[in-house]
């Protein structure tokens, strides 16, 4: 029998001198195929016609890397009720589902996978177990929706055969939450690193400090969070912290995803609750009263004392030893209650702190006018395209992740009727959040000096992870799209419908998400 194989991803519509823009009905994919919905967006995807995999009760899962073998196993028995045992790869020609660490190509590299499904199997290769993981939520895209849901469906179980080469065009690709402006507990950002890991977000950055919360326990320090950690905004009485054994379970669960987290203290500024706990912080040595305001740029760490860089060396070498990523986030953001020079001093005093620690830092861009050490990562959150500060660090060799708060700030509203967030940085719909490239977004700031991009959710306005479900679908995968995407399948008009294809496997799931008006979600979705 003569199998066609249909090519469906924009790759290899460019390379057959397609543009674009002008890809129109005759060329997409056919709707049916769940190659050409895969978000983000693979390098390369081409189904079988007529080929399909149907998964079986005893269905074995062989592997030689247990860990993603187990957890392929887990997200399919929920739904399934099958069995689905995992056992250890053997020789020979795999049958059922296979998870190799042999045999993919170079091109997949550290992160990418080759998918391949014949009517006998399901071969996912890589040359990491990242690049397997990230296979697996792929092969999760092309199950039916009902795969998603938490309790056992009828259904059958099937994945269209074809073929899939990926890998990402970026190697950073973030979600932020900010826990200090509201508290989430450690289940619910594990329910929203769940939720990331399906978009192959391999950075989880965690806001931990601001002026309405101090939430990461420090030993010798123990105010900060007992006190520090007792508001957050709109409400005095209530907060939260993490416990470090909190702490060390959520850098675990995001490991067991692949993702690292990148714990942020921000400073100078942003530290209203760090000075209400401990006066001594203070310039004038009187701790003020705790906030729960959403004003920003009014507290500033006092740069002159030497208790305040006693107490950066306790919390970041504290957070370094916890944190097995090599980044700390110092922040760094909206110092405007200090001077430049002050700011610049700090800066460097607290580069070299983290640099002690065996850390490298990450900042808010604002940190360009200190003197970034080679290592130090900058991230821009201006509503700019241009910064000759950041431009010249970019071109010293200071590397960037993007986050322009006017595309990826996943708190700004989506229309003036979003009942959730702010507009500081313009309304933003998923085609706006998914309308710029990472790689020519900055004047004077190559693609090469980008790491990649990360969508921040500062929570002032966000209570509940409905709330946050709400504002990062459909956003979030648009960001990491962005970040894995090659820039050739940069096209909105198939990007929204591939997003209408998750719209079902959210509401299986039992998420929260924005029915934008800009995205053709099927019936009942
Ligand atoms: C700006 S831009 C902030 C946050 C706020 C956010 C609200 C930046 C690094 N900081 O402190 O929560 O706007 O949208």
């Amino acid at each position: 029998m003569r199998v066609r194989r249909v090519t469906l991803v924009a790759v290899s519509l460019a390379l057959a001198g397609g543009t674009l823009a002008g890809v129109g009905p005759a060329l997409a994919a056919p709707a049916s195929s769940a190659y050409a919905d895969i978000v983000p967006a693979p390098v390369t995807a081409t189904a079988t016609a007529g080929v399909t995999f149907t998964l079986r009760p005893d269905t074995v899962i062989s592997t030689d890397t247990p860990a993603v073998g187990e957890y392929l196993a887990a997200v399919l028995r929920r739904s399934t009720g099958f069995a689905l045992p995992v056992r250890p790869a053997g020789a020979g020609t795999p049958n059922g589902i296979a998870l190799l660490l042999s045999g993919a190509p170079a091109a997949t590299a550290d992160e990418g996978y080759q998918l391949d499904v014949t009517g006998k199997a399901v071969v996912l290769r890589a040359r990491k177990a990242a690049g397997l993981f990230e296979g697996v939520q792929t092969l999760r895209q092309l199950l039916p929706p009902a795969i998603e849901a938490p309790t056992v469906q009828h259904g059958q179980w099937t994945v269209p055969g074809g073929h899939v080469l990926d890998f990402p065009r970026f190697p950073y690709r973030g979600a932020m939450l900010d826990v200090s402006r509201h508290f989430f507990t450690v289940a619910q950002v594990e329910r929203y690193i769940d939720q990331v890991a399906r978009y192959k977000v391999n950075r989880f950055h965690l806001h931990l400090s601001d002026d309405q919360g101090w939430r990461i326990a420090i030993n010798g320090w123990e105010r900060l969070a007992t006190f520090g950690g007792g508001t957050q905004v709109g409400d005095p009485n209530h907060g939260g912290f993490y416990t470090q054994a909190d702490y060390r379970a959520l850098v675990t669960y995001a490991a067991a995803r692949f993702i690292t987290v990148v714990p942020e203290i921000d400073m100078p500024g942003h530290t209203n609750a760090a000075l209400a706990s401990y006066a001594q912080l203070n310039c004038n040595g009187v701790a003020p009263p705790r906030y729960t305001g959403t004003d920003v740029g009014f507290s500033s760490l006092c740069v002159s004392k030497d208790v305040t860089y006693q107490f950066l060396d306790d919390v970041l070498g504290q957070l370094a030893a916890l944190t097995p990523g090599a980044y700390l986030h110092i922040g760094g953001d909206e110092a405007q209650s200090t001077t430049p020079a002050d700011y610049a001093m700090f800066i460097n005093k607290a580069q070299a702190i983290v640099a002690k620690h065996g850390k490298a830092v990450q900042g808010w861009h604002d940190v360009v006018h200190a003197t970034p050490l080679p290592s130090t990562v900058a991230q821009f959150w201006d509503t700019t395209t241009s910064d000759a500060a950041v431009a010249a660090a970019a071109q010293h060799g200071t590397k960037l992740v993007l986050s322009p708060a006017n595309h990826a700030y996943l708190d700004m509203k989506y229309t003036a009727q979003t009942p959730l967030g702010q507009d500081w940085a313009g309304l933003t719909d998923v085609k706006k959040a998914y309308g710029w490239n990472p790689g020519a977004y900055l004047s004077g700031v190559p693609s090469s000096a980008v790491l990649g991009v990360e969508a921040p959710l500062w929570t002032e306005t966000i209570l509940t992870s409905a709330n946050i479900e709400f504002m990062a679908f459909p956003r979030l995968p648009a960001i990491a799209e962005l970040g894995w995407s090659p820039q050739s399948t940069h096209a909105w008009g198939a990007f929204k419908l591939r997003l209408a294809a998750q719209g079902p496997r959210w509401k299986a799931a039992g998420m929260t998400y924005y029915h934008s008006t800009q995205v053709p979600w099927p019936a009942g979705a």
